[in-house]
């Protein structure tokens, strides 16, 4: 027997993107672990990851190319040759592009978040064809514009600095969930004496153990963040050092925060005045006492139409109480920008044919336009869709209008999976794809700055095929044939990062594959003597651009779609708020289908508060439905004053077919954007529930 450790890289789109060792028995992975020399994984797996040798093996595990028999989203399929699925596909984009190359899309967010398998052989196959281009904004643009106009890119506290923090606002954001390692760094944070704040409509898994927890109204972060900076500024705990020598429009913020009392500010957002106070004194004071106050402020806040604003008001605290000058302090939304990724080398934009501009459609209306005909605003109808790394039929909001359009008998769709997901069943040509242990890729990351190598644990089972490889077969089918088609995983991988950036000196492809990680060459406290990466080189309070982009250029309030407060007409149909934030033991909808995981869960919940239980006679463990002009799905009720009266929370992203109406949260969710970004605002709803008699429920 022949027993070797493999150095891996977590692949799901988490903040921590672990290191793992991959125990491999003859050929077979028998475990992984995380490793406990890298600093941030600290020798620890979350559950759902640590399950990944089971979901590798799953019974279900796609092993050969398959055609559909049955109707679109029946799910009967048969198996055919990796020739048979290659040439059908390769015809097939072959006539439509003949006609419009744009008639094609691409369908991709962060099944894998390897550099590798995500956009590099399939981007340039894409942009060699003239295909549309796809706006990723499902989960992260709306925050992220908002911070690059505050602060100038997507750069912040380093993670393993907040055990050294004093106080921590948890603003938005559930770790034990969906960051843990974070987690692990506030926990010992705690232990040292600081304080945890959670900012959350929801009293989550995180909330509870926080030493204080403020259940805010859904959407109104914006609010709140304006209400600290006027009792900052009212009552003089500021660094005025830091605002002369590193902020932009300190006057006009001064005086469009004057409004924002706190007695205003609480009743926007549904919290007593002496919280707002008291939140804003802690934290003024905590830094004004010298000590390191941080703010870990995650994706929970901007999945609302202020998400841009929400995120932008929070991104200015840090400056005006001078934070930034520990390397403990400031803020992390997310550090992405700090990786020098080379995407001209790995995507290759430059293969577009001359003269060719297509057009981009957003993933997080892929409902709608799926849905429309040939017009000179839009353009081609869409004919072809290739989806891989995503599952858009369980994730994209408003869902039948999404599985509608997928439905369509005239659209081809390819899916490249692991499982016969939502999304699969839709499929003309579903092509089985590899999983992290089975391929080999580089990553950056979000939430920590290492760069991280994965290396192939086994050999692809059955007749899984990288996506770089599926891509490199079409591209050869499709006449395609400029070198970089023909490179190998490693060749792509070693190009990840620009060398003559000096973070990433240290980036050796090959040492970093023995190594299995390395640190980015970045100083530990990125804006203590400012130099912001912002036009002005400021942290910009009043932002210029955002004036250019027809926004408020001064921090402000945007209040939801759909809120009591703001669309009462509509409240009086449905008058609970609801949000669909992710389950512990899942990844978006990654995971569900591992028995081990979904047994942990349970099934769909719903939590409601016991006041609105009552009033429509849902006792806990009751069937209810849940339901508004968009849709409707079926949870089983658990009546709780987790939730604030007035909200219902349906931890997610079940798969449609595992639950007992083939339905999801996203059902209930709109296809309308954010502020910024235009993202989707999966937060911004409002239902109404009702009980559901057990035998009603059909399929
Ligand atoms: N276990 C697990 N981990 C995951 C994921 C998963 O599905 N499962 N998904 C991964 C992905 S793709 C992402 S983007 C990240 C997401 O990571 P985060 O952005 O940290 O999201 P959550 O952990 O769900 O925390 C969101 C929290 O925001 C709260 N919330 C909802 N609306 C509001 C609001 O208006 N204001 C405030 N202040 N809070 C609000 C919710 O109640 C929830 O507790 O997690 C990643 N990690
Ligand atoms: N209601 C509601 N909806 C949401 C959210 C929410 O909080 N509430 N969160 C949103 C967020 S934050 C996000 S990021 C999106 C996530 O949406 P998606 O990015 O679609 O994420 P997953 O649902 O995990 O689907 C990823 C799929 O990629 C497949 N995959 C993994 N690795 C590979 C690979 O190497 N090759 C191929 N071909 N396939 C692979 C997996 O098997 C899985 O089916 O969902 C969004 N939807
Ligand atoms: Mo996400």
């Amino acid at each position: 027997m022949t027993t070797s450790i493999v150095r891996a890289a977590c692949p799901h789109d988490c903040p921590d993107t672990c290191a793992m060792l991959v125990t491999v028995q003859d050929g077979v992975a028998t475990e992984v672990r995380g490793d406990p020399e890298h600093p941030p994984t600290a020798g620890a797996l979350c559950t759902k990851v640590s399950r990944y040798v089971e979901r590798t093996y799953h019974k279900d595990r796609l092993l050969h190319p398959l055609k559909r028999i049955g109707r679109k989203g029946e799910g009967r399929f048969e198996r055919i040759s990796w020739d048979e699925a290659l040439t059908t596909i390769s015809s097939r984009l072959q006539s439509i592009a003949a006609r419009d190359p744009q008639a094609i899309l691409p369908y991709s967010y962060a099944g894998t978040m390897g550099l590798v398998q995500g956009e590099s052989m399939a981007a340039r196959f894409f942009h060699k064809l003239g295909a549309s281009f796809l706006d990723r904004t499902i989960c992260a643009t709306a925050g992220g514009v908002g911070y690059r106009y505050t602060i100038g890119a997507r750069i912040g506290t380093d993670l393993e600095q907040f055990q050294n923090a004093k106080l921590i606002l948890i603003w938005g954001g559930n770790p034990i969930a969906s960051s843990v390692h974070f987690w692990m760094r506030a926990q010992e944070a705690k232990r040292r004496g600081a304080k945890l704040i959670a900012i959350d409509p929801y009293r989550s898994l995180t909330a509870e153990k926080c030493h204080q927890h403020i259940a805010l109204l859904p959407g109104t972060d914006a609010a709140l963040a304006l209400g600290m900076m006027h009792v900052l500024i009212a009552e003089h705990l500021l660094d005025e050092d830091y605002i002369a020598r590193h902020t932009l429009g300190f006057e006009q913020l001064k005086e469009r925060v004057r409004e924002w009392t706190p007695e205003r500010t609480a009743q926007t957002c549904g919290i007593t005045a002496q919280e707002v106070q008291q939140l804003a004194r802690e934290y003024g004071t905590t830094a004004k006492g010298g000590d390191a106050v941080a703010i870990r402020v995650n994706y929970g806040v901007q999945r609302v139409r202020g998400g841009g604003m929400a995120v932008r008001n929070i991104a200015c605290l840090p400056a005006l109480v001078g934070a930034w000058r520990h390397a403990a302090g400031g803020v992390q939304l997310s550090v992405s920008d700090t990786f020098p990724k080379n995407n001209q080398a790995l995507q290759r934009p430059d293969l577009l044919p001359v003269g060719a501009a297509p057009r981009t459609i957003n993933m997080s209306t892929i409902g709608d336009d799926l849905l429309r005909e040939a017009s000179p605003e839009f353009g081609s109808k869409i004919e072809a869709v290739i989806v891989y790394n995503s599952n858009p039929v369980a994730v994209a909001p408003e869902s039948s209008k999404v599985a509608q359009g997928f439905a369509r008998e005239d659209l081809f769709t390819v899916v490249l999976e692991h499982f016969q997901t939502d999304t699969a069943d839709y499929a003309d040509i579903v092509l089985p794809a590899t999983t992290q242990l089975e391929h080999v890729d580089i990553h950056s990351t979000y939430g920590h700055l290492y760069m991280m190598a994965n290396n192939a644990a086994i050999a692809p089972l059955g007749e899984a095929k990288p996506n770089t490889e599926i891509f490199r077969l079409l591209a050869a089918r499709m006449g395609f044939d400029d070198a970089c088609f023909k490179e190998s995983d490693d060749e792509i991988a070693a190009q990840a990062f620009n060398k003559n950036d000096v973070r990433a000196i240290h980036f050796d492809w090959h040492a970093l594959k023995q190594k299995g990680w390395q640190k980015l060459n970045v100083p530990d406290a990125p804006f203590a003597e400012g130099g912001f990466p912002t036009p002005s080189g400021k942290c910009e309070f009043y932002c210029a651009r955002m004036q250019a982009d027809g926004l408020d250029p001064l921090p402000t309030y945007i209040p939801p779609y759909e809120s009591v407060a703001s669309n009462p007409e509509l409240a009086k149909r449905y008058p609970l708020a609801m949000i669909s934030p992710p389950a512990r033991n899942f990844l978006n909808s990654t995971f569900v289908n591992v028995q081990s995981l979904r047994n942990t869960e349970g099934e769909p919940h719903l939590d409601i508060h016991p006041i609105d239980a009552a009033r429509r006679t849902i006792e806990n463990g009751a069937r209810v439905r849940i339901y508004n002009e968009r849709g409707a799905f079926v949870a089983k009720a658990r009546v709780t004053d987790k939730t604030r009266q007035g909200l219902v929370v349906g931890l997610s992203i079940w798969w449609k077919k595992l639950a007992a109406d083939g339905r999801n949260a996203n059902e209930v969710t709109s296809q309308r954007l954010t502020d910024m970004g235009a993202a989707p605002t999966f937060y911004d709803v409002l239902v109404e529930v009702e009980r559901v008699d057990h035998r009603s429920i059909a399929r």
